[in-house]
């Protein structure tokens, strides 16, 4: 965490008087963008590589966070740019589990009987069986999970590009949302450019395999550019709206937009 930046020496960290500095740090009129949509302490910090449980000083987080703001803006917050990709040695293995409940109480679809519901704003509402979703043109990708608990990881998605599969459904890509139920009682929106994203894809495999019931099967929307709870498992059921549908953690204060 050097160079030290110049600055009054402040002493133990603390939560509050960070949130302080962080948002008067993202006023400045270059930090504007960014501010708007202003990520949460646990997302900073993890795409600073800051632990703010050491004793890293705050003019140092504050000194990280403008940088990460500069490179990290155009693929979080920009439609047309790309997360990073890592390579095969860099996968995290063995990938952490996570949810709003334990391992042990992970929910197990029955793949044979699924439909895949598919409403709102779009011209084709036909349900999907696991089969034909499987026979869509392929993707696969290497991409880094940020989750606000303060841990990330590198894992292999493997689907369909998501554009390409609202674009069969007919959907309306003025919409503002899509919006996720998930067999667990999940549920999820995103903003209907994160959905158009390229990196955005509907996976079915997780590491070259059938995904296990534990990272979602059957199927989870994996989003670079998205923080992990943005990130729906299970996913039984989508749907085009203009109407904001919230989301699990959101609904319990979380910042929507979710790069956060
Ligand atoms: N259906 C469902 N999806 C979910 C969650 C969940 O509890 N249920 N948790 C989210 C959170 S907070 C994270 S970090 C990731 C974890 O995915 P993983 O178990 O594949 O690591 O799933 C996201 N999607
Ligand atoms: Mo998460």
């Amino acid at each position: 965490m050097n160079p030290k930046p110049p600055g009054p020496k402040r002493a133990a960290i603390d939560r509050a008087s960070l949130i302080i500095d962080v948002r008067r740090e993202l006023d400045q009129p270059a930090r504007r963008l960014f501010g708007k949509r202003l990520l949460t302490l646990g997302g900073l910090a993890m795409l600073t590589g800051c632990s703010l449980s050491d004793e890293a000083s705050v003019e140092t987080f504050l000194t990280r966070v403008s940088r990460v703001n500069d490179r990290v803006q155009g693929w979080l917050f920009d439609p047309n740019r790309l997360a990073p990709t890592y390579t095969e040695a860099q996968i995290t293995r063995p990938f952490p589990f996570n949810a709003f409940y334990g391992i042990d109480e992970v929910t197990v679809v029955n793949g044979d009987d699924f439909r895949l519901k598919v409403g709102g704003l779009v011209q084709d509402k036909r349900n999907w069986t696991l089969d034909a979703l499987y026979a869509l043109p392929k993707a696969e990708q290497i991409t880094r999970h940020i989750c606000v608990e303060g841990w990330s990881a590198i894992g292999r998605w493997g689907g369909t590009p998501f554009a390409g599969f609202l674009r069969r459904i007919g959907a309306d890509p003025t919409a503002k949302y899509v919006g996720f139920r998930c067999a667990d009682d999940y549920y999820e929106s995103i903003d209907m450019a994160t959905a158009l994203h390229p990196q955005t894809l509907l996976t079915f495999t997780y590491d070259g395999e059938r995904l296990p019931p534990k990272y979602g099967y059957p199927m989870k929307l994996r989003m670079p550019t998205k923080l992990g709870y943005k990130n729906p498992k299970h996913i039984m059921e989508l749907f085009v709206t203009n109407t904001y549908p919230g989301g699990y953690w959101v609904d319990q204060g979380y910042n929507w937009f979710g790069g956060s």
